[in-house]
């Protein structure tokens, strides 16, 4: 039976994995939960994800619900070769580096930006958060200055790392925050929307997200 995936079009997190799904050819049994609806706090879904985040995979008994462990399962579970994830130590130990730096740092400091609109009434991200996440971002822009033209673990193909991160870099430049002083990050970006397969849904995603945060500004001015 195809793997069933809780999903949700605007959430970064989610059309991460949807990359995945679509670089992976992999049937799956997509299923919205609205957050704006607040579907996910659904007695049913609560019974699978006591969490109530999305995304969440259920295969078989196995239910998984961090992103990134989502994307790296899928992958070894179903990939036909291992481009997406090699198994060569050293690359899988960068790419796996990407991963925790896309967890522990790039989202984080999105989140501190973006949240205080979303959630809690701000007018805008404040200064000192823009600062911090430009900052991500110029660590992101020097990890790629090492080995311009290639992927992120300096790999000539894609792997897992630029699925997630991309799915997060999109949001950026979507809700208007110029990456133009990150001609590394653009660059790459401009690779991923060539290369990466279901680039573009993973783009209108990104563009709902943005219309939103965007109109929550917009009435806070
Ligand atoms: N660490 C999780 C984070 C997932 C997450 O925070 N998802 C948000 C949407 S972007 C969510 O489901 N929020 C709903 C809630 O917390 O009720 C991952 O990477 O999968």
């Amino acid at each position: 039976m195809a793997p069933t995936l809780y999903s949700f079009g605007l959430s970064p997190y989610c059309r991460s994995v949807v990359l995945t799904v679509r670089a992976l050819g992999l049937d799956v049994d997509l299923k919205t939960i609205d957050l704006l609806k607040q579907e996910q706090l659904k007695p049913e879904f609560v019974a699978i994800n006591s969490q109530h985040t999305v995304p969440t995979l259920v295969d078989g008994d196995l239910v998984l619900t961090e992103s990134r462990a989502i994307c790296t399962y899928l992958i070894s579970r179903y990939a036909k070769d291992d481009s997406l994830y090699p198994k060569d130590v050293i690359t899988r130990a960068k790419i796996d580096g990407l991963l925790y730096f896309d967890c522990s740092t790039l989202c984080i400091r999105w989140r501190a930006a973006v949240h205080p609109v979303m959630k809690d009434g701000a007018a805008k991200p404040s200064e000192a958060a823009m600062k911090n996440l430009y900052e991500a971002l110029t660590w992101l822009d020097e990890k790629l200055a090492q080995h311009p033209d290639r992927y992120l673990a300096g790999t000539a193909q894609p792997t897992v790392a630029d699925l997630a991160i991309a799915a997060w870099a999109c949001t950026y430049t979507a809700s208007n925050f110029s990456l133009a002083q990150y001609p590394h990050v653009t660059a790459w970006l401009a690779r991923c929307r060539e290369n990466l397969t279901g680039f573009d849904e993973c783009e209108e995603g990104a563009a709902q997200y943005a219309e939103m945060l965007n109109a929550i500004i917009k009435s806070r001015a």
